[in-house]
């Protein structure tokens, strides 16, 4: 493990223990052990890219090796992230119906959790001002950080909700899914709180007024975009046992990357397939949805996206004019490249 990583994983146990011993509740035994249990369970258990790009980037952006104290608050700051991917995660899995999640059962599968699971969300959701106001109170960017909190939040409850409410249309009309439509969910759902908010987080510690910073946060949402394309043909292509999670958008009707490419390049015959076939919980009919994939070569077409995504990427990045901010953006993007989970 990393130095950093572990550092990191120190840090949630201080944290843990803060809110497990928060004054203004009053635990028993049996109440902190559940908060101790579901935030085992949900908080630490990803890959952490989040998190730990805060340290990273906040340490590329002042250039120089960090103290102790920077280390930590940085770490803080990466927690919180992962508190909000904990929360968006736990209510996501219930609406997706989903099975499991980083290679165990969803939380709200977990016997006795079931719909406890949706105010394990809503505390997970609270406890994120709660440790921002134990460790940046007073700070001259304090107000900042809860307002970026706040607004991306915002976001991504909003690019979840067009996420869920576009399979209403989706199930009348097929053919109402397209790239515009799919890229304005994912840019909401996921970008600004998987790439945008960890750079502004670093950014306000490193004493920056975000306003001077929007051409970082183009680049960042379009990486995002990217990064939930990935995700989107993981969920059918990916291996389960390294995704830590089993695939459901063909059966939830989501609007994906890879069913509005099926779309765009299917014939009549093929067209015709899909609309018998999507969004049906019959493994039968999510085979064939699968096999016409196949057929229509969607692993090539994402190939080719993803190195099309990669150079533009990359042009972006090198037309930034600041070495350090390069730097932040490229160690992001090596992070999610081609990757598998
Ligand atoms: C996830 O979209 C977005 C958020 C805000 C959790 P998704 O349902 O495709 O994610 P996953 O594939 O991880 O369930
Ligand atoms: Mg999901
Ligand atoms: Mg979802
Ligand atoms: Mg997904």
């Amino acid at each position: 493990m990393s130095e950093t990583k572990s550092k990191f994983l120190e840090v949630y146990s201080v944290l843990k223990s803060e809110l497990l011993n928060d004054p203004a509740f009053e635990f028993t035994d049996d109440s902190r052990q559940w908060v101790e249990r579901m935030l085992d369970y949900n908080v630490p258990g990803g890959k952490l890219n989040r998190g730990l790009s805060v340290v990273d980037s906040y340490k590329l952006l002042q250039g120089r090796q960090l103290t102790d104290d920077e280390v930590f608050l940085a770490c803080v700051l990466g927690l919180c992230i992962e508190w909000l991917q904990a929360y968006f995660l736990v209510l996501d899995d219930i609406m997706d119906n989903s099975h499991t999640r980083r290679g165990q059962p969803c939380w709200f599968r977990v016997p006795k959790v079931g719909m406890i699971a949706a105010n394990d969300g809503v505390i997970l959701r609270n406890q994120i001002p709660r440790i921002l106001k134990n460790h940046f109170k007073g700070k001259p960017y304090y107000v900042d950080l809860l307002d970026l909190f706040n607004e991306v939040e915002f976001q991504t409850a909003s690019g979840q909700m067009i996420d869920l409410i576009t399979t209403i249309e989706g199930e009348k009309d097929l053919s109402k899914y397209s790239l515009p439509l799919h890229r304005r969910i994912v840019q909401y759902k996921t970008a600004y709180y998987s790439f945008h908010l960890p750079v502004a987080c670093a950014l306000l510690m490193a004493g920056e007024n975000l306003d001077n910073h929007t051409s970082v946060k183009d680049i960042l949402v379009q990486m995002g975009i990217y990064f939930q394309v990935q995700d989107d043909y993981l969920d059918c292509f990916g291996d389960p046992q390294v995704i830590g999670k089993i695939g459901t958008d063909i059966e939830d009707f989501k609007c994906s990357w890879l069913i509005v490419k099926a779309l765009e390049i299917c014939n009549e015959e093929q067209k015709k397939t899909l609309y018998g076939n999507y969004g049906k919980a019959d493994p039968a009919n999510v085979a064939k949805v699968k096999a016409l994939y196949k057929d229509l070569d969607l692993q090539g077409v994402f190939l080719e996206y993803e190195s099309k995504s990669y150079e533009t990427l990359v042009s972006s990045i090198e037309a930034h004019p600041s070495k350090a901010v390069q730097a932040v953006l490229k160690s992001f993007l090596g992070k999610i490249y081609k990757r598998q989970k």
